[in-house]
């Protein structure tokens, strides 16, 4: 029986196409400035979003703590969203290495922050209190269901952040499902933020790491950062090989996941007790078993090959490369027969 692995994005192998790129990749020490494969990544992501410059980093949690380090100083607070993946699954990186606050404003059930909650998190100018040094968006919104924010929310959030005189920053783990979920090139969405990471090792496909966007003197200071924790790689143009490729070529394809996601959606809730939670946007689908314990669901799921997490009460199963229409379907009758069996 084949596996079906819908546990995330990050299970993704590279395609033949992508091996053959990394096999051919042009390799330099990049600590010195000299992998000439990793220059044109960083060069290519930042045209792509629309900033001046890129770093590429060892992942989606180092790009986030960089650019929190870079944008603040020790003893700030950084605003971020209750069910942002930086406050529930960075393992507190901003506290224990940056010694920065982490102070939450809600998630609505989109993944928005309401602007007048938000203008109230922000410290005033006061000997009493820590100053505010950043704002973080996530979009897509994992914990939201995968939910987009377009541009309206971030205008939104950027005018309180302009009017702050505060920096921005957007975890775009998954932006380019964002864009492509919205039709819109990906710089529309990156415009709202200064500062933007994004990750190769999900939906892009690639093995292996993210890129951090944003001006030029802010990546000088992200580099410093990256050395700092031990981010500093040298022929890492193995990794950047894979990362030029899956711009050019992995991207579009993000339509695809999202089909797959929305079929998942439609044939799971046709079965007895199922209910999506939300409906899924972009790749990533939640649902809730009526009267099943999920640890035990989700176990015998994996005994009939098909792998997801219980994510705290909620099944997630994300779709991605290597998962083609016919393996949703045979998901979905996998999933019907355990629940006939009474799993
Ligand atoms: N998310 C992973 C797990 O950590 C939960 C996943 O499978 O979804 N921002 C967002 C929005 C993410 O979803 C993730 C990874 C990260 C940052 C961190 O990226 P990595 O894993 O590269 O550190």
């Amino acid at each position: 029986m084949k596996a079906i692995d819908l546990r995330s994005d990050t299970v993704t192998l590279p395609s033949p196409e992508m091996r053959e790129a990394i096999a051919r990749a042009e390799l330099g020490d990049d600590v010195f400035g000299d992998d000439p494969t990793v220059n044109r990544l960083q060069e290519a992501a930042a045209e792509r979003l629309g900033k001046e410059a890129g770093l590429l980093v060892t992942s989606g949690t180092q790009g986030n703590l960089i650019a929190m380090l870079a944008h603040c100083r020790r003893g700030d607070e950084v605003i971020v969203g209750d069910l942002s993946h930086t406050v529930l699954y960075e393992v507190g990186g901003a506290w224990a290495l940056g010694g920065l606050g982490l102070r939450t404003v809600r998630n609505d059930s989109r993944g928005r922050l309401d602007p007048a909650e938000l203008r109230a998190r922000i410290r005033p100018i006061d000997d009493h209190f820590p100053r505010t040094g950043l704002i973080c968006l996530e979009n897509t919104h994992n914990q939201c269901g995968g939910a987009v924010l377009g541009e309206e929310d971030l205008s939104a959030v950027r005018d309180v952040a302009d009017r702050r005189k505060l920096p921005l920053h957007m975890d775009g783990a998954r932006v380019f499902n964002a864009a492509v979920a919205l039709g819109v090139p990906v710089a529309r969405l990156a415009a709202y933020a200064d500062s933007v990471t994004f990750c190769l090792s999900k939906g892009l496909g690639c093995p292996i790491g993210s890129v951090l966007c944003g001006t030029g003197e802010f990546i000088a200071s992200a580099r410093r950062y990256r050395k700092m924790l031990g981010g500093g790689m040298r022929q890492a143009g193995i990794i950047a090989a894979a990362g030029l490729y899956a711009l050019d070529n992995m991207v579009d394809r993000l339509a695809e996941d999202h089909a797959n996601a929305r079929l998942a959606g439609e044939g799971l809730a046709q079965l007895p007790g199922v209910q999506l939670a939300p409906e899924p946007q972009t790749n990533l689908l939640y649902f809730t078993v009526e009267g099943r314990k999920l640890p035990e669901f989700v176990r015998k799921l994996g005994e009939a090959g098909v792998l997801c997490f219980d994510e705290g009460g909620r099944v997630r199963w994300v779709t991605h490369y290597g998962i083609e229409r016919a393996d949703i379907e045979d998901a979905v009758e996998r999933t019907r027969a355990v629940l006939a069996a009474g799993a």
